[in-house]
């Protein structure tokens, strides 16, 4: 059944406090898709919503991370959606140009994290893998299933897949169409790591919590440098490291850090 077009489609939250314990969790921000009837299939609302929240976040100096997971019991997401992508056409594909709101989120500077619970498949596997890291629930299923439809991967899953696995591997899972469960995801290097079902929200909201606390420019700072190891070779990206390395040493959270460390007294970032 499809819902009403005016109700919002990505929940935004800003939890104060980590649900299991009394950590506070200042400057993360919970985003949940929000189309469990669907399985959060990626609908070009959804995704014009995603996108524009992970911006307003990214451009809010309070927020720090950001943790995206999916509504309901089933699903992280299951894809782009498929009744909507059916009828498509290369021309409507071109105007639409729906890769470029994926462009903006591979652009987010604030680090995002997946909470992983069942589906993520697709362009929900597509998602999870253009987050900086995945916390996966025990009952998480990966895969590009877009073989079995007539289709290849269209938001990143040839080249993210194949760069976290391998070639071999990811061979195997894209002209399969096979579903990876999350313990072979994890031992494949795909998810940062795997907590039972019930935990996954909130061990992502601690580890944003924990990112959040760090300082904000040496986070984006490494963030950025970390994903150019994808897209440069290793001496371009020894110089990118380096000059950022270099220029970290002109803001006031370099100051601060190593003077706190030689105080002997917990550091008090300023992000600048
Ligand atoms: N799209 C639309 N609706 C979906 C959906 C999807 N991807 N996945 C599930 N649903 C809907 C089902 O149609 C069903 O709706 P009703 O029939 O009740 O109205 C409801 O969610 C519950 O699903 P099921 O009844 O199928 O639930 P089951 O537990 O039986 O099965 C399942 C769960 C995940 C195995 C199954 O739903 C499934 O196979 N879903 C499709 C998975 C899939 O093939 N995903 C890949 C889609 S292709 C691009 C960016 C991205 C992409 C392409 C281009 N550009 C930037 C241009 C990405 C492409 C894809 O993701």
């Amino acid at each position: 059944m499809s819902q009403a077009p005016d109700r919002m489609r990505v929940r935004v939250d800003h939890p104060a406090h980590h649900p299991h314990s009394e950590q506070s969790i200042d400057g993360v921000a919970l985003l949940t898709l929000d189309r469990p009837e669907a399985l959060n299939a990626l609908d070009y609302q959804t995704m014009t919503e995603l996108v524009e929240a992970l911006e307003r976040l990214d451009a809010d100096g309070s927020c720090r991370c950001v943790v995206v997971t999916g509504a309901g019991e089933k699903a992280f997401a299951a894809g782009a959606d498929i009744k909507q992508m059916a009828a498509a056409t290369p021309v409507s594909l071109t105007v639409a140009n729906d890769f470029a709101r994926w462009e903006r989120i591979r652009r987010i500077r604030v680090p995002i994290i997946a909470a992983v619970r069942g589906f993520a498949l697709g362009g929900g596997c597509e998602l999870a893998m253009a987050c900086d890291m995945i916390i996966a629930a025990d009952d998480a299923v990966f895969g590009q299933p877009e073989i079995r439809l007539g289709i290849i991967p269209g938001a990143g899953g040839t080249q993210r897949l194949t760069r976290a696995m391998g070639k071999a591997r990811a061979m195997e899972l894209i002209l399969t169409g096979r579903n990876l469960p999350a313990r072979e995801a994890e031992a494949h290097g795909l998810v940062t790591r795997v907590v039972a079902r019930e935990q996954v929200v909130s061990e992502a909201l601690g580890l944003a919590a924990e990112v959040a606390a760090r300082p904000p420019l040496a986070v984006r700072a490494a963030k950025e440098a970390v994903n150019r190891a994808f897209e440069l070779s290793l001496e371009a990206g020894l110089e990118f490291e380096r000059r950022n390395f270099y220029l970290l040493f002109a803001s006031a959270d370099q100051k601060e850090g190593m003077a706190a460390f030689v105080a002997k007294r917990p550091p008090e970032w300023k992000g600048r």
